[in-house]
């Protein structure tokens, strides 16, 4: 890019001596109208000329050398001279792409394809961001000191661990220098759903299971995406030694830790702990990209749910150094053959009803193929409620999607099944789980007929029952 650069003062000069410090392949002409910054810009070896580009204007812009591509800077004091300059530059250069800098408002010509910069949204812009990671990495210091001296740190998470949750943990481990022998990624429960799993095993991340008394035994404590009165009920017995807490749920009361980070306009800890990485100029390897992203995404529904800027700043750092094919793997878990089997034998017996599919899946290995199949049922044609059903460990799941709701799923689930068991959810995603002892003592049958007759009949009541609520 060519830039040919008009000014009374030396704001621009500094500006490109940046930006051409940064791209050797500009190249820069100033015409300016001050004998000392002329002498200045040919001292530092810049091109330069000296020019009253205020004397006899109209001659001077109608001469003026501009090339269509070249990009044409502005910077006078005055504003009538301002106004006056481009509107010659509409004239003899119609449509010559220029930049104003100008604090004020300004009216520009129709045929001037010009931008304004204001000189105080260099300091927004691009300093007021450093300056915030300078704290940070003032921050990032003092918990690295905080652990310089630990032998064996825990990072605990919540008791069914999230991607966000994990991605923290992983990152927060790398941020304090330490490896997976010496700083430990646990919970009091596990990793139970299968994206989860899958992203446990494709980037390689062990979550260790632990209970409460063994915390002792470490040196060091940090919380990620959890707050200590989530997880422990007597506040007591680890709360003397908490180092760290880092998290996006709003602040509980009641505890105290050497440090504490709680950003809670955030969608995701994943964030807080990409900042922290940034700002320490921290080189992120593709694995521990590939989880913070996933992290971010999975905790804001693809950045449609409690998002901040700071969420889609973090993921768009993110995403160019992250691997989408572990991610695709990581969110589309595999369907295992047996699978296909049961969804074909599935789909055979379904009974569409007032356009709501009904389809029951018998014993499935992954609670997942269920809500899967649901999401599936919706594509095939007239279809606008999908109610699936299933067999996992002994509970009765019930997956229901609606494509554009009137009523919601959520609401006619709870009225349908919530005597039996746990159900509610979202107006267009809905979920029941059953003990299918409490449907075997209700219908005295154990057929799979009669399991899949009797959800058409309760669903059916439950949807009819919710429209009358809906007209009341
Ligand atoms: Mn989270």
């Amino acid at each position: 890019m060519d830039y040919i650069i008009l000014c009374q003062d030396e704001l621009p000069y500094f500006l490109l001596l940046l930006k051409t410090l940064s791209s050797k392949r500009d190249t820069i002409h100033f015409i300016v109208d001050n004998q000392a910054i002329y002498e200045r810009l040919l001292s530092q070896g810049v091109s330069a000329q000296l020019s009253s580009f205020t004397v006899d204007r109209d001659k001077f812009f109608k001469n003026l050398q501009l090339k269509p591509d070249s990009c044409f800077i502005v910077s006078v004091k005055n504003q009538a001279l301002l106004s006056t300059i481009l509107k010659l530059v509409a004239r003899y250069h119609p449509y010559q792409p220029t930049l104003v800098i100008e604090e004020n408002d300004l009216a520009l010509p129709e045929q001037l394809s010009a931008k304004i910069v204001r000189p105080s949204s260099i300091f927004t812009d691009l300093c007021l961001p450093r300056i915030e990671q300078a704290f940070t990495k003032r921050h990032v210091q003092q918990i690295r000191e905080l652990f310089t001296d630990k032998d064996k740190i825990l990072l605990l998470i919540q008791s069914d661990p999230d991607p966000d949750a994990i991605a923290s943990a992983l990152a927060f481990r790398h941020l304090i220098g330490r490896n997976r022998s010496t700083a430990h990624i646990a919970s009091f429960g596990e990793v139970t759903r299968p994206e989860n799993l899958a992203m446990l095993r494709l980037l390689d991340i062990q979550v260790e299971k632990i209970t409460p008394e063994v915390i002792r035994k470490y040196d060091g404590l940090c919380m990620l995406d959890v707050q200590p009165p989530h997880l422990f009920t007597n506040l007591t017995q680890g709360i003397n030694m908490i180092d760290v807490v880092i998290d996006h749920h709003p602040e509980k009361p009641g505890y105290q830790a050497k440090i504490k980070d709680i950003k809670a306009t955030y969608g995701a800890t994943s964030t807080i702990l990409t900042e922290y990485l940034r700002a320490v100029d921290f080189n992120i390897s593709q694995r521990l990209a590939t989880a913070l992203l996933y992290g971010i995404k999975s905790d804001t529904l693809l950045l449609g749910r409690g998002v901040d800027p700071a969420d889609i700043e973090a993921f768009s750092y993110l995403y160019p150094l992250a691997n989408t094919n572990i991610l695709r793997r990581i969110e589309r878990p595999e369907v295992h053959p047996e699978d296909i089997d049961s969804f074909s034998n599935a789909l055979k017996k379904r009974k569409i009803i007032k356009n709501i599919l009904f389809s029951h899946l018998g014993r499935v290995r992954r609670e997942d193929v269920i809500p899967h199949f649901a999401d599936f049922s919706l594509q095939i044609e007239g279809v606008e409620w999908s109610v699936v059903s299933g067999i996992f460990r002994g509970n009765l799941i019930i997956s229901v999607r609606n494509v554009g709701y009137v009523r919601s799923a959520g609401v006619i689930m709870k009225n349908a099944f919530g005597q039996l068991g746990s159900a509610g959810g979202h107006s267009h995603m809905a979920k029941a789980v059953i003990p299918l002892n409490n449907f075997y003592k209700r219908f005295g049958d154990r057929r799979e007929s009669t399991i899949r007759d009797r959800i058409v009949d309760i669903f059916l009541a439950g949807f009819e029952e919710t429209t009358k609520e809906q007209e009341d």
